[in-house]
């Protein structure tokens, strides 16, 4: 695919959002912002609810002429089963429709880990997950994911619209536990992947895991690295420090014997 140009970025006003707003124009991008709410410093910034059908029309004009759309919008931790309907299957719903009407002709979608947290995490000498292993959400929020990855092969299969689902571990800027260890993807890492997701060529629908190139990683990042994406970052360094304060994982304590850590024993968010 010739790399493209003009992205919209969804979900521009939270933390990854405002990370990559930093990261991505280095690679080339002119990045048109939307967001819920105001993006700080970026007055052009759209603002619209995904999820509210009132704002089809807003949504239509934002998606109108980009290349491309890397959507981070989203309730990103456990919510109510009405808030997670809502941002994150009606409003990716929503940007996929308007998508395919404007003729967008990829989408990098922001999955997560947690679509598989129930999946324990590899031990010893256990081979690294693959991309292909079934979902196993551990959160309303991981089954929105899981639906999001399966609305994107959807639109892949029915309308040709492609799309890289990146199944993100934990992207901040220091790994702050001994599961983000394994899980981490750091900014500058971030940014590569989603580099490579748009310009790749023929993804289809594309799903990969997002890490940096972490000593202690649980996934299989082979996919990942056939799209270009060739991480440099390693989470090792702050590995003493977090094993001292918190001990290593246990593999009997069902926290953290999978991928999900906490959000596989939290009870459920109430009312739905
Ligand atoms: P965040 O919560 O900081 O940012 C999400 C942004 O989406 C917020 O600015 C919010 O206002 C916006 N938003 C929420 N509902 C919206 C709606 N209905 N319409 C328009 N905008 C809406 O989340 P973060 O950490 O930046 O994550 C970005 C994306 O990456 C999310 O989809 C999250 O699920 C996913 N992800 C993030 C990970 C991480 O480590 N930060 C790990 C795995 C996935
Ligand atoms: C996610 O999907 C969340 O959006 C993020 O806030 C972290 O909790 C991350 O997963 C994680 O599992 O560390």
């Amino acid at each position: 695919m010739p790399a493209p140009r003009t992205i919209l970025l969804t979900g521009a006003a939270g933390g990854v959002g405002t990370l990559m707003r930093e990261l991505l124009p280095k690679y080339g991008y002119e990045l048109r912002l939307l967001d819920l709410v105001p993006v700080e410093g970026a007055p052009d910034a759209i603002t619209a609810d995904l999820g509210d059908p009132a704002d089809a029309d807003v949504i239509r004009e934002a998606v109108r002429g980009v290349d491309a759309i890397v959507h981070l919008a989203g309730i990103s931790l456990e919510a109510s089963f009405a808030k997670i309907l809502h941002a994150n299957i009606q409003g990716t719903y929503n940007l996929y429709e308007a998508a395919r009407e404007e003729g967008v002709a990829r989408v990098i979608f922001a999955s997560s880990n947690h679509a598989i947290g129930f999946t324990p995490r590899p031990l010893g000498d256990d081979p690294l997950v693959p991309v292909g292993t079934p979902h196993r959400p551990d959160t309303f929020y991981g089954l929105s994911k899981s639906f999001g990855e399966d609305l994107a092969q959807f639109y892949w299969d029915k309308h040709g619209l492609e799309t890289v689902s990146l199944r993100i571990g934990s992207c901040f800027l220091e790994p702050t536990s001994v599961r983000m260890l394994s899980l981490w993807l750091s900014p500058a890492d971030g940014a590569r992947l989603i580099h490579a997701a748009l310009t790749a060529d023929d993804v289809k629908h594309t799903v990969v895991y997002g890490s940096s190139a972490n000593t202690r990683v649980w996934w299989d990042l082979a996919p990942a690295r056939a799209l270009g994406y060739e991480p440099r970052d390693d989470s090792e360094p702050y590995a003493a420090e977090l094993i001292a304060k918190h001990g290593e994982l246990d593999p009997d304590d069902p926290e953290t014997a999978r991928m999900g850590g906490h959000f596989t024993t939290r009870p459920p968010i109430w009312p739905h």
